[in-house]
C-alpha cells in the first residue's frame, strides 16, 4: 500500500530554498525555529483550560491590555526560539514597548529582524476561541555585527522577506509566504510535524462573508456604514445579503475568509481614529499574505504594504480579503 506521502514544513522550506539563488539557509533556519516555537506554544494552548495559564498575569502590556499568562508564555517562547536561531538580531513584539536586541555575537551578525504578535486575541483564551501568532521577517538595514536599531523595524511592509501566522484552532496550522505564493501546513500531533495541507492558497475574487464589529456601527465613517448596509441589501446577482461572521480574533477571522472568500474590516472610529490593529506586526504580515493569495489590503485608501511606519505600535484602519470586496468598500469610502 502506498505510504501516506507528506511534505513536512522543513522539507518544504529546504526545497523552496533551493529555488532562491544565494540562499544560504539563514531564512530556512529562522523559519524552522519559528515552527518549533509554534509547536511548544500549541501544546500549552491546547491544555490552557487545565494548566494554570488562564487568568491574567497581572501585568499590563504596552496596549494597556491586561496580559494573560498564555501570551506572556508565547512571547517568551518565540523570543527564545528567535534568539537561539542565530539568524535574528532583534525583535519587535506587541508585548514589549521597545525593540528587543539579541546582543550575543552570533545573533548580532544575524541578517534578519522579526516583528511579531506572539498571541493575538489572547482575551479569547478563556473561552476556547481560536487564537493566533502573527510574524513578519525583514532583512536588517543597520550593519551586521552592530546591535539592531529601531530603523530596522520601521520598514514598509513591501520590504518583508517572509510573513505568516499560526492559528491554534480545531487544528493548528502555520500559513506563510516568502513572496512565492501562500502555503498552509497542518500540525500532525501524532508525528509532531507541520505537514503541507493547503498548497498554493488562492483566495476567491469575491465572497459572501463580511467580518467587522457591528457594535461600533454608530462610530463608523459614513462610507463603512454604507458598505454595511450594502452587504445587508437583497440582491440575488451578488448573493446578498451576505453573512456576517465575526470571531473577534484577527487570525481566525482572516483565515476563514482567506479560504472561503470574504472581507475583514477594522475601520477607524470616533474613539480610535487610527483603528485598533497595529501596522507592523498585525496588518503588514496579514496584508502580504492576502496579496500573495490574490486578495487586497488597504487602510481604506492606501495599500497597507506601502505605508511608511513612524512608530513601533502605530495602528491603522484595516480592510483586507477578497480583491473585489475590498475594492467595493473602497468605492464607498
Ligand atoms: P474588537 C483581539 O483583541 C484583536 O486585537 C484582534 O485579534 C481582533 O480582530 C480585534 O482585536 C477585535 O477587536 O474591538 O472587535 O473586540
Amino acid at each position: 500500500m502506498k505510504g501516506y506521502s507528506i511534505t513536512t514544513l522543513n522539507e518544504f522550506i529546504i526545497r523552496r530554498q533551493a529555488n532562491i539563488p544565494y540562499a544560504k539557509g539563514e531564512l530556512s533556519r529562522l523559519l524552522h525555529h519559528i515552527g518549533i516555537a509554534a509547536k511548544v506554544v500549541n501544546k500549552k494552548v491546547n491544555k490552557a483550560g487545565l494548566v494554570d495559564v488562564l487568568g491574567e498575569a497581572g501585568n499590563i502590556n504596552v496596549q494597556g491590555e491586561s496580559q494573560q499568562k498564555l501570551d506572556v508564555f508565547a512571547d517568551m517562547q518565540f523570543t527564545a526560539a528567535l534568539s537561539d536561531s542565530g539568524e535574528c538580531c532583534g525583535i519587535a513584539s506587541e508585548e514589549n514597548q521597545e525593540i528587543i536586541t539579541f546582543d550575543d555575537d552570533l545573533s548580532k551578525d544575524g541578517k534578519y529582524i522579526v516583528c511579531m504578535d506572539p498571541l493575538d486575541g489572547s482575551s479569547n483564551i478563556d473561552v476556547n476561541v481560536s487564537i493566533g501568532t502573527i510574524f513578519s521577517i525583514y532583512r536588517r538595514i543597520s550593519p551586521r555585527g552592530d546591535k539592531a536599531q529601531l530603523i530596522d523595524f520601521l520598514q514598509e511592509g513591501n520590504k518583508q522577506i517572509a510573513a505568516g501566522y499560526i492559528i491554534y484552532g480545531s487544528s493548528t496550522m502555520l500559513v506563510y509566504t516568502t513572496g512565492q505564493g501562500v502555503n498552509g501546513f497542518t500540525l500532525d500531533p501524532s508525528i509532531g510535524e507541520f505537514c503541507l495541507s493547503h498548497p498554493n492558497i488562492k483566495t476567491p475574487e469575491t465572497g459572501s462573508i463580511y467580518s467587522l464589529n457591528e457594535g461600533n456601527y454608530l462610530k463608523f465613517p459614513e462610507g463603512v456604514k454604507k458598505y454595511v448596509n450594502y452587504c445587508k441589501e437583497e440582491d440575488k446577482s451578488t448573493k446578498r445579503p451576505y453573512s456576517l461572521r465575526y470571531i473577534g480574533s484577527l487570525v481566525a477571522d482572516f483565515h476563514r475568509n482567506l479560504l472561503k472568500g470574504g472581507i475583514f474590516i477594522y475601520p477607524e472610529t470616533a474613539s480610535s481614529p487610527k483603528g485598533k490593529l497595529r501596522l507592523i506586526y498585525e496588518c503588514n504580515p496579514i496584508a502580504w499574505i492576502a496579496e500573495q493569495a490574490g486578495g487586497k489590503a488597504s487602510d481604506g485608501k492606501n495599500r497597507i504594504l506601502d505605508i511608511k511606519p513612524e512608530t513601533l505600535h502605530q495602528r491603522t484602519p484595516f480592510y483586507t480579503g477578497a480583491h473585489g470586496m475590498v475594492e467595493k468598500v473602497e468605492s464607498f469610502i
